[in-house]
């Protein structure tokens, strides 16, 4: 794949680390409890997330990739075995062996599947690369609806299309030979999956779109028009492909929550940062850290196991050295995990209600508040054309039961989207309320939602009232 290096993102405040989105049904965790999880999936799992690993099925007879991978993983993502070239290798005759064994190992080790990949320009058949048109269109929906049918019922979710966008900043999809069929390939897919396997998660997954850039954005665009049109569409991966020249940046959080406020889930798919020692241990940190900020981040999976699994081997991109020990990213990946973080609404157990961060115990009628009111803070993340600001709002000495935050933007600036708030306005001076789940802050507590826009954005203290 094309790895060209992704535009930087001026952060004006680097809030990605240390913010956390409290989001509809999220709940924070204790940090550093004494019950932490010893393994990557049991410590995702204790805030309703997953920990998965690529698998090559060749790889499943080595009892040392075979050991790691049932004790530390709870989902699996064929690497290459599920792939079009993989699955229908002649027209309309599939090859199921390699990508059922991956399947049967995993349901006997209480993991889960995502599926890789329904439809990419990449590693298509030589008899689909010579297709076009018509013929192309129905060789597409023929595989996905054999391949979805054959794993029905086994599959969490599907990577349903992969890489349909452009690198750099036109924002374009990507040239094809599937694009050439017409611009509705990829909502045609989705229908075609949905229709084949209702209970399987449909994903949109990409590289190079896991921080706020033109890529991205353009992929938020599509996903957000799918979400108005009713095209099935349930989730968006971020493979998380990082080294020098894509680096690991601090709107990855961001990022993450303006997809989930579209109402898909979000994962990190192909996770490997190349690297070494404490540098990518941090890394890794941060990007685990991100995930667990964010409620609608359901699962992280790692593109292999050992750094000689991986497609880059060179690059030592992985948690466990050629041997299999656990390297120093491991432990700051099992670290971060163990932190806690907002814990997933939709895989939840029923006791991370939202109950539990918005205590009822003040009742104002009979204890009136001390002080009353609200404050707000902005970060922002400029880049040249627009920014994401993310504004925290915190209540006084008393718990408020609603809050309305007033920004006002410099001339030229305009706010095109937002998430966690009701926006009014969308230039100049604009005012955003909380949504239902997020009005009820605790004294001294805070909450946080956030707005995307073009031109420059607001530096300046928003204000802050409450009722
Ligand atoms: O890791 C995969 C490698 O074994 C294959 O040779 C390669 C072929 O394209 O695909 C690799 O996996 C890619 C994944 O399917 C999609 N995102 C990028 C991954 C790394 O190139």
């Amino acid at each position: 794949m094309n790895r060209s290096p992704r535009r930087r993102v001026l952060a004006a405040t680097l809030s990605a680390a240390s913010a956390v989105l409290v989001a509809s049904g999220a709940v924070l965790l204790s940090a550093g409890n004494a019950n932490a999880a010893t393994t990557l999936g049991a410590s995702a799992a204790a805030t309703g997330r997953y920990f998965g690993t690529a698998v090559a099925a060749y790889k499943l007879s080595d009892s040392v990739y075979s050991t790691i991978l049932n004790r530390e993983f709870d989902m699996v993502t064929p690497e290459n075995e599920m792939k079009w070239d993989a699955t229908e290798p002649s027209q309309n005759s599939f090859s199921y062996t390699s990508g059922d064994q991956i399947v049967s190992q995993a349901q006997s080790h209480n993991q889960r599947v995502r599926g890789h990949a329904l439809a990419w320009h990449s590693q298509q058949p030589g008899w689909a690369q010579s297709l076009s048109g018509t013929a192309l269109r129905s060789a597409m929906t023929n595989h996905i609806t054999n391949v979805a049918t054959h794993y029905k019922g086994k599959i969490y979710s599907w990577d349903v299309v992969n890489e349909a966008f452009a690198d750099g900043t036109s924002g374009a999809r990507r040239s094809s030979n599937l694009q050439n069929t017409g611009n509705d390939w990829i909502e045609v897919a989705f229908r075609t999956a949905r229709a084949a396997d209702p209970a399987a998660k449909l994903c949109y997954n990409d590289y190079n779109t896991d921080g706020i850039n033109a890529k991205s954005t353009a992929v938020y665009n599509m996903v957000s028009d799918f979400k108005t049109r009713g095209v099935p569409i349930d989730c968006v991966g971020f493979q998380g492909h990082f080294n020098s020249a894509s680096p690991v940046t601090s709107d990855i959080q961001q990022n993450l929550a303006r997809f989930a406020a579209l109402g898909v889930d979000v994962q990190i798919t192909e996770l490997d940062i190349a690297g070494s020692g404490t540098a990518q241990a941090t890394s890794y940190s941060s990007v685990v850290k991100a995930c667990l900020a964010v409620a609608r981040c359901n699962g992280i999976t790692v593109w292999g196991i050992r750094d000689s699994d991986s497609w880059r081997a060179s690059d030592t991109p992985l948690l466990f050295d050629n041997s299999g020990n656990k390297k120093a990213s491991y432990t700051a990946a099992l670290d971060a995990l163990n932190s806690g973080g907002t814990t997933n609404p939709t895989t939840s157990v029923p006791t991370t209600s939202p109950t539990t961060v918005l205590p009822s115990t003040s009742n104002p009628t009979t204890s009136p508040p001390a002080t009353a009111g609200c404050s707000a803070t902005v970060s922002l993340n400029q880049w040249s054309g627009g920014f994401v600001a993310t504004i925290k709002v915190t209540a006084g000495s008393a718990k408020i039961n609603g809050w309305t935050v007033g920004v006002t933007l410099p001339s030229g600036a305009a706010v095109t989207n937002s998430w966690n708030t009701t926006a009014s306005g969308s230039s100049g001076a604009v005012s955003f309320a909380n949504v239902s789940y997020n009005g009820s802050v605790n004294a001294a507590a805070s909450t946080e939602f956030g707005f995307q826009g073009t031109g420059v954005g607001p530096s300046a203290t928003p204000t802050c009232t409450a009722r």
